[in-house]
């Protein structure tokens, strides 16, 4: 017995040693030792095979083998299992010196940048910024800026109208109204906001953003509406950009006039964006109409007054080289990541 015990003792010692830190392997020696059909298991069972006078010191003898198997076995185990924990934490460190991955952060919508920017040039020049309904009623929209029921420039625009008789706003000129009806002048404002027209196509939108400017005093005159125009789009553009007005009709302002400024793709000389003419078309502008005025009640005899709107889309688009209008709608973050410019 007890040479088989030495045996079975150096075996398993060699098995041990070469299942190094592998748990797995470990866990397999162990069955095959202490496991219910394990070899030391099975000497148990062969005690009842001696004689009785051998069976105490055969017994004790298996029971010491037995323990210390056992003994290095859990050593075995735990040593491997803190050297795999070891091993995976290598596997994991963090290596504090990469640069950390930047979260992407959005960024104000192309027309946002633009009005935002419009606006600075306002404020440098001292106008209030205003705000207005977008849901308008026909007063507002239409009849205080001299369009009568009957009148054909209501044909012009294509207009939404709401159940209750009100509309969406064709323009921002009702904003004018709105604040000659709370204030006297002198008044120097701007109103920036959207508007709504029944249109769609590369150049025009359902919905779309509109600036409306409004100059009311004593003698003010046409070359005071010039002298703005130039001074914002020089503050916009910069000083090397050239302006003309052209005669425009508009029923609220009497004259009218449309602006164009030289195209900034070209210089001037004539290109595919300007169709050839050297000029880009901004928006409408003239002086305010006596009838308007006598609308809000303000003496057209004691004051004057201009007005222009611009449409920030096309500004917008102008500004970012974009061709189709319709792209500023539909919010594809692919197209807006392209105007990354923070807030
Ligand atoms: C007007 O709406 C006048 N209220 C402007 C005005 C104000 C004239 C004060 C005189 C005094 P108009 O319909 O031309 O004018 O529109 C002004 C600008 O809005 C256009 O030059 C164009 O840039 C833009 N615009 C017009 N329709 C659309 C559309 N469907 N989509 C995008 N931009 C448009």
């Amino acid at each position: 017995m007890q040479s088989t015990l030495q045996k079975i003792e150096r075996e398993f010692e060699a098995a041990l040693a070469s299942a190094g830190a592998d748990p797995k392997v470990v866990d397999e020696v162990r069955v095959r030792y202490l496991g219910r059909k394990g070899e030391i298991t099975g000497l148990m069972k062969q005690l009842r095979e001696l004689p009785k006078d051998q069976r105490k010191e055969a017994g004790q003898a298996i029971n010491r083998l037995k323990r210390s198997v056992q003994e290095r076995l859990e050593n075995a185990i735990a040593a491997a299992s803190s050297a795999q924990r070891d091993a995976a934490l290598a596997g994991e460190r963090a290596d504090v010196t990469l640069p950390p991955l930047r979260p992407w952060a959005g960024s104000l919508h192309p027309v946002t940048q633009t009005r935002r920017e419009l606006e600075r040039v306002f404020r440098d020049l001292g106008f209030t910024i205003e705000d207005g309904p977008e849901v308008e009623d026909d007063f507002h929209n239409f009849q205080a800026l001299n369009m009568p029921p009957d009148h054909p420039a209501r044909d012009a625009t294509d207009t939404f109208y709401l159940a209750d008789g009100n509309v969406l706003r064709t323009h921002t000129s009702p904003v004018q109204i709105r604040t000659m009806e709370t204030r006297r002048p002198p008044i120097k404002m701007i109103c920036p906001g959207r508007v709504y027209r029944r249109d769609l196509d590369a150049t025009h939108l359902p919905m779309f953003h509109q600036l409306e400017a409004l100059v009311v005093g004593e003698a003010v005159s046409m070359a005071d509406l010039k002298g703005t125009l130039e001074a914002l789009w020089t503050g916009f553009y910069g000083a090397e950009i050239r302006m003309r007005l052209r005669p425009g009709y508009f029923p609220f302002v009497e004259p009218g006039c449309e602006y164009d400024i030289s195209c900034r793709v070209c210089g001037g000389d004539g290109c595919r964006v300007c169709k050839r003419s050297g000029w880009i078309e901004l928006g409408g502008a003239g002086m305010v109409h006596p009838a308007v005025f006598e609308a809000v009640g303000i003496d057209p005899q004691r004051y004057s007054g201009f007005a222009f709107g611009l449409g920030i889309d096309r500004i917008a688009m102008m500004r970012h080289g974009i061709d189709d209008l319709r792209l500023l709608m539909e919010n594809d973050v692919r197209f807006l990541r392209q105007f990354p410019e923070q807030p």
